[in-house]
């Protein structure tokens, strides 16, 4: 053989080595070693921790006032008050058998919950996971986790190893059927790694398996772990942020960068983008603080200043206005998966949407085509909705009317907002180009542009490009934030569970100075929210906040971005070196940190 076909066969030796999650980065990453708050660590290694009770409580919530009758057994034990790691404790429990699930949308850091857990558990005692989320719990497939498993799957995106699925538990044939697969199964403690509903459903469950569920009489512990790529599972300091949100984020705002260093280098399109959060505008937020586009949409300021439609259009149109006018005839629009519901009249129509698909759902699933289905629809909303659905292109119109999910709601994921923007904004320019005196002056509402400018303008040219970025951001090898974060996580679920504790949130807070892990009771994050027509106790969702840091501090500099290019791009997330532990910029503001760096405490080799 030659020496170039010598060295070719040595290549495609090291290239085959690569398949099934073995590229160098992979192999690299799974070396990785990871701060961990001071009260885990003992010696150099990982231990569980005694919790105390901390100085803090969530606040009492009035329209919570049903809690303590709704949770009888947890109540009167968790309360509102939060516990805190103090110090290593040993000797713990042993022989406990403890499941873990994953539920609803991935998020990458999940794996390292599970590397926690299983490190503080130790041998002593067994981790079992549960195959594909809530279902697999009802089907009871559980299987034992063995440390061979997890140094594969170490530092790895996904949800891949266990599986996920968005099944809601409820009735009680669903929670019996969870106390005998807990009974038969020998099951001491389950973990749900969820985010806000997942998170009411482990409250739920906590309640129900307190106690009596074996033969002696004990219960089964349930504990929580925060999660979702949305970021709406927060509680003021004492949860920061779910996992998952750091890594989409930052994988966006790498995208969006890119996409922004292109505009002024093409010079000639408006790319608009829609970003994955359903009901909060978290992402969007965080993604416009990492890179500064021209325009970004949050759905809570949509819904509190209840901007119509038409008035989005004018904001975009105002801004491709302006730009092209001193020859800038590029941009980027930001835009929340969710807007569309937050739209004073489209939140009308989708209501009403949503009432006759759910009382005609068998009616609808016999209907073949699109044409049918809209003329059974149209005879049931009223004349406004009707008037409003024609006004839609028809692409969009048909997506409203796709099949709601579990929960009855619209699939927003699915539903092409960024193109159904950029037809009305494209008419609306036409509009403005074709008789653009009305447009454009020094009167109320109208553009401040001097002649020549809007001459520009109007011999400029609109050219777009839509992109949805959701899916690309939740199961990528998570930020060395997310790594550490979902490690601690599971550590703290894991110490619960050893210190025998039921009915609490593991969280981890004050991110900047070493880390604090808490317990937060369940029963305290739970309040009183209608849904559907009727009243549920359920984990509040958190949203924006228009008078948060992180949004004064947005809405103080988006007049310049609009203006002119003031973009900034990120760069692709980092897992060594000084940007590695770089916090969310929504999470530092808010929490009112002083600078963008974590400190988790001692780094500790996980292999
Ligand atoms: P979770 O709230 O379960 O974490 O999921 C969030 C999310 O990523 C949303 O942003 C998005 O609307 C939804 O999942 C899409 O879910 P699906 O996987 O069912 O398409």
């Amino acid at each position: 053989m030659s020496k170039i076909e010598n060295a070719r066969t040595e290549l495609v030796q090291i290239l085959e080595k690569t398949e099934k999650g073995n590229s160098p980065f992979e192999r690299e990453i799974r070396q990785l070693a990871l701060p961990v708050v001071k009260a885990f660590v003992e010696g150099g290694r990982v231990a569980p921790a005694h919790f105390g009770d901390s100085s803090e409580a969530l606040p009492e919530n009035k329209e919570a006032a049903g809690v303590p009758a709704g949770f009888p057994g947890l109540y009167p034990v968790t309360g509102t008050r939060v516990l805190q790691a103090e110090t290593v404790n040993r000797p713990q429990a042993s022989g406990k058998r403890v499941a873990v699930l994953f539920s609803g949308g991935p998020a990458a850091g999940g794996h390292n919950v599970l590397v926690g857990l299983k490190k503080v558990l130790g041998p002593q005692n067994t981790l079992l996971g549960v195959k594909n989320g809530p279902k697999g719990l009802l089907e009871g497939k559980l299987f034992e986790i063995t440390d061979e498993a997890l140094a594969n799957i170490l530092n790895t995106g996904g949800f891949d190893f266990l599986g996920s699925d968005r099944t809601k538990i409820k009735t009680s044939e669903q929670f019996n059927q969870v106390k005998t697969v807990c009974h038969d199964q020998k099951v001491d403690a389950l973990v749900v790694v969820g985010g806000d509903d997942s998170n009411t459903n482990a409250a739920v469950l906590a309640e129900y398996l307190f106690k009596n569920v074996h033969a002696d009489g004990r219960g089964v512990q349930v504990l929580g772990v925060p999660k979702t790529i949305d970021g709406d599972l927060q509680e003021e300091t004492l949860l920061p942020i779910s996992f998952g949100f750091d890594t989409a984020t930052k994988t966006y705002a790498e995208l969006v960068g890119n996409i922004l260093q292109d505009t002024p280098s093409s010079r000639k399109y408006w790319h608009f983008i829609k970003l994955m959060g359903r009901s909060a505008s978290h992402v969007a937020l965080e993604v416009a603080l990492q890179t500064k586009p021209a325009v970004t949409f949050i759905s809570e300021e949509i819904e509190a200043r209840q901007y119509s439609l038409a008035h989005i259009i004018d904001i975009i149109a105002r801004a491709v206005a302006r730009r092209a006018g001193r020859g800038i005839n590029h941009g980027v629009v930001l835009i929340p998966e969710g807007l569309i519901e937050f739209i004073p009249e489209m939140k009308r129509l989708i209501k009403e949407l949503n009432e006759v698909m759910a009382a005609s759902e068998k009616m609808l699933s016999e209907i073949n085509t699109m044409a049918d289905k809209k003329h059974f629809i149209y005879g049931k909303i009223s004349p406004e909705a009707t008037k409003l659905m024609a006004s839609l292109p028809d692409e969009f119109e048909n997506m409203l009317l796709l099949d709601r999910d579990s929960h009855g709601n619209l699939q927003v994921s699915q539903i092409p907002t960024e193109k159904l923007l950029i037809e009305m904004v494209t008419t609306r320019l036409h509009e403005m180009k074709t008789d653009p005196k009305p447009f454009f002056g020094q009167g109320a509402g109208q553009i401040d542009l001097k002649p020549e400018e809007v001459e520009r303008f109007v011999k400029s040219k609109f050219a777009s490009n839509n992109h949805f970025f959701g899916y690309e951001g939740r199961c990528g090898a998570p930020s060395r934030f997310d790594a550490a974060y979902c490690f601690n996580l599971g550590i703290t679920a894991g110490s619960l569970v050893l210190a025998g504790k039921t009915g609490y949130m593991a969280a981890v807070t004050n991110l900047e100075h070493g880390g604090r892990a808490l317990a937060l009771p369940l029963t305290g994050l739970i309040h009183l929210e209608r849904r559907h027509g009727k009243d549920e106790m359920v984990i509040e969702k958190a949203l924006v906040e228009l008078e948060s840091p992180a949004f004064k501090f947005f809405n103080a500099c988006r007049d310049r971005w609009s203006r002119e290019d003031c973009f900034a791009s990120p760069g692709p997330r980092q897992l060594w070196g000084p940007v590695s532990s770089q916090l969310p910029m929504t999470v530092a503001l808010n929490q009112g940190y002083t600078g963008l760096h974590f400190d988790l405490g001692e780094e500790v080799k996980l292999v």
